[in-house]
């Protein structure tokens, strides 16, 4: 297994609820290194660039209404096979269908409001991270 590195945003519906450091913990907790981390609302523009793959889909608009509707968190997270360790720490993406103690499960309110977004490959991850971080605000410990 390779170390990797994942792209997590803690949603809206989790910022307003006051869930940030209670979702970071989460995967903190099971091994993961948080080696880069901000607070930012998104845009349009942004949200265009970070749901590339769902523009076209019927959920767009109402995805776009949520994710720019207050701030997010976005986090990296570091270690071996991280991208699925962190896809496992948050759970499927209607938190209907999640296993308990999943950061869905237990934060998220419905298929759009699920509080947690993991890049979902290497290369994803890749391509999201370059979308929230330049390589010189990515820390080394
Ligand atoms: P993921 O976040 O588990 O990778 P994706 O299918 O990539 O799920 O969808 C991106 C985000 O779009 C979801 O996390 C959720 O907020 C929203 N979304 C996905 N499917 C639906 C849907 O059927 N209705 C409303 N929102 C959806
Ligand atoms: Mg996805």
């Amino acid at each position: 297994m390779a170390i990797e590195r994942s792209l997590i945003l803690v949603k809206p519906d989790a910022v307003v609820k006051g869930n940030i450091t209670a979702i970071l913990n989460r995967f903190e907790s099971q091994g993961l290194k948080l080696v880069a981390c901000r607070m930012l609302k998104m845009d349009e523009k942004l949200a265009r660039i970070h749901y590339e793959a769902h523009v076209d889909k019927p959920f767009f608009p109402g995805l776009l209404t949520y994710i720019t509707s207050a701030p997010i968190v976005a986090a990296i997270f570091e270690g071996e096979d991280a991208v699925a360790r962190c896809r496992a720490i948050m759970g499927p993406t209607n938190p209907a269908n999640a296993p308990e103690g999943t950061i869905r499960k237990d934060f998220g309110e419905n298929i759009e409001r699920n509080a947690v977004h993991g890049s979902d490959s290497v290369e994803s991850a890749k391509r999201e991270i370059s979308i929230y971080f330049t390589p010189d605000v990515i820390q080394e410990y």
